[in-house]
């Protein structure tokens, strides 16, 4: 059945990081291991209502071609029982569910204060991002690796989905409207980025990537690109006089 003290251990984790501000989890986990707990609870829930059927398709097959079966009554209480029992046992673990979604979603709304914050405007069929600096690229979202980053996400035409499954998160972005989503990249790496809202004939080409760098590579570049932006294109005669 389900491992009792690793549950306990991720949910004491989620709410003692609640509390400290300064402690930055990775909500990813989190959404990990729900998604988790719920595989196992409707395996767990199939497996013993598949059984308990089997059992009776068995007990009460017709033994004899004539036989002619005859309807048991229950009793009131049993009949209650059959039914708020079984009825039970299913929002029992319902609430369990529910009630651990909302207090990780919660969690996850409040994104951690250390964050790099970037501008994100979607369009038919790009993903625009605009930098603190002013720096701006396009399908490729370069950061930090060891830093939350918030995406604060507007449209320009119709209603897109910024998705990045290795992070897990998903959000709409959609015209005058600001919505944000955050995830927490640890390592260098490269991570998908795809849209997850129809938007038109050309959605599904509507990808990108996160580009997780180190922190003194990312700042080198980050600094470089804010001095061409400073610089225009005049840049060069200046630096060659
Ligand atoms: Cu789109």
């Amino acid at each position: 059945m389900r491992n009792r003290p690793i549950v306990a251990a991720a949910f004491a984790a989620m709410a003692s990081a609640a509390h400290a501000a300064d402690v930055i989890r990775d909500p990813a986990a989190g959404w990990d291991y729900l998604w988790y707990e719920v595989l196992v609870d409707i395996s767990i829930l199939g497996i013993a209502f598949a059984l308990i059927t089997a059992f009776f398709v068995i007990r009460y097959r017709r033994r004899a071609e004539n036989e002619v079966g005859k309807a048991g009554r229950l009793t009131a209480a049993a009949a209650v029982g059959w039914t708020v029992i079984p009825m039970f046992v299913f929002m029992a673990d319902d609430f369990f569910l529910a009630a651990n979604g909302w207090q990780l979603w919660n969690t996850y709304r409040q994104p951690p204060a250390n964050r790099i914050e970037i501008k994100l405007e979607s369009g038919m069929y790009s993903w625009d991002y605009t930098y603190p600096n002013g720096v701006q690229t396009q399908n490729v979202l370069k950061v930090p690796a060891g830093k939350p980053v918030l995406l604060r996400m507007t449209s320009r035409d119709t209603i897109h989905s910024h998705f990045i499954p290795d992070f897990r998160v998903k959000e709409d972005s959609m015209p005058g409207r600001v919505t944000y989503l955050w995830f927490y990249p640890q390592k260098p790496g490269e991570h998908i980025v795809t849209c997850a809202e129809y938007c038109g004939i050309m959605h599904s080409y509507m990808i990108g990537k996160v580009v997780v760098v180190p922190e003194a590579e990312f700042t080198a570049w980050y600094e470089q690109e804010e001095r061409k932006l400073a610089g225009g294109a005049g840049q060069p005669k200046k630096a060659g006089a």
